[in-house]
């Protein structure tokens, strides 16, 4: 294997600068965080994720699940993407294994409750110095089996290293279902290069070999510096927040039968950046909700626009 290009990742976040532990004491002595919150400041800043345990009560998880086994009875509201890639609508109580469910928060408003929770995004807030945008969520049945990655590589946005992402559990995650896998502290690895040292890969210019090479870049990185992987056992209702750059993959799933819902979302600051999609999808648009905003690239968002059906399917 030829050895791949790397580079710093850019400390787009005070949190990943040098000056960061200061500044969380600094805002302890202050009275600006609690000590809860300077302890979890530090935490992301040292292994790039925390846990938010039992942040949803069953009940909140429960609502949600049942709404989704409904979703087909409206199924043109929705969007699939498929195994291939390819986009359908739902057409059952389970979406088929490998599917997501996109932008669900646009038409579910329990989903937009969670994305955007309170303790979400105040953590958020904290990171952003300002309000979070929620801008592209994908809700899992099954376990992903996702390779080896960190988030930055698939979901742009400008500036790159703001992307931060949250990921719901809305069951408990039994061992065989694919559960999540991370390597606390790989965000603070330099970062693969793709051509002209980009770090987002494009699947036309760059090529599937290419990736491929990522993921073993990754996968012996990984090996050899962080060790196992920590894996996601989470209970219905946890939530862990990870950093753009945090080295993570969906395990295998050995237990085929059993689901593994959860609901992914990604963000970016309200004010100061954007997502990719906002260049070439002329409806994107924010819209606020409690206290942050969210998007879509499927929807038309626009003030003054009621319509629930996506627009855009690519
Ligand atoms: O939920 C999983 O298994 C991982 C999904 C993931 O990391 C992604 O879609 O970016
Ligand atoms: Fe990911």
């Amino acid at each position: 294997m030829d050895v791949a290009a790397i580079g710093n990742p850019p400390a787009q976040m005070w949190i990943d600068r040098d000056d960061a532990p200061a500044c969380i004491e600094r805002w302890l002595q202050d009275g600006v965080v609690s000590d809860e919150e300077a302890a979890r400041l530090r935490q992301f800043r040292e292994d790039g994720f925390i846990i938010l345990p039992g942040l949803f009560d069953a009940e909140t998880v429960a609502a949600v699940c049942d709404e989704l086994q409904r979703l087909y009875l409206e199924p043109d509201k929705y969007l699939l993407r498929m195994r291939k890639g390819n986009i359908r609508h739902p057409d059952g109580p389970f979406n088929p294994p490998k599917s997501r469910l996109l932008d669900y928060y646009v038409n579910s408003e329990r989903a937009r409750d969670m994305v955007l929770a309170e303790p979400i995004t105040r953590f958020l807030q904290l990171l952003y110095r300002e309000p979070p945008l929620a801008f592209q969520s994908l809700l899992f049945t099954w376990g992903t089996e996702h390779s080896i990655h960190a988030d930055n590589t698939y979901i742009v946005c400008d500036p790159p290293c703001t992307l931060m992402a949250s990921w719901i559990a809305l069951e408990d995650i039994e061992p065989g279902t694919g559960e999540l896998a991370y390597y606390p502290g790989s965000h603070r690895h330099p970062l693969y290069l793709f051509k002209d040292g980009r770090i987002e890969w494009r699947h036309q210019e760059d090529g599937k070999p290419v990736h491929v090479d990522y993921t073993r870049f990754l996968q012996e990185r990984a090996d050899r510096i962080d060790g196992p992987p920590r894996l996601f056992h989470a209970r219905a209702g946890d939530v862990i927040i990870w950093h753009a750059n945090l080295v993570h993959y969906g395990t295998a799933v050995t237990r085929p039968e059993h689901t593994r819902r959860s609901l992914l979302a990604h963000y970016c600051p309200a004010d100061t950046a954007r997502p990719n999609y906002f260049r070439f999808f002329d409806r994107a648009c924010r819209r606020p909700w409690r206290d942050g905003y969210y998007s879509s690239r499927r929807y038309d968002l626009r003030p003054g626009i009621e319509n629930p059906y996506p627009v855009y399917l690519k």
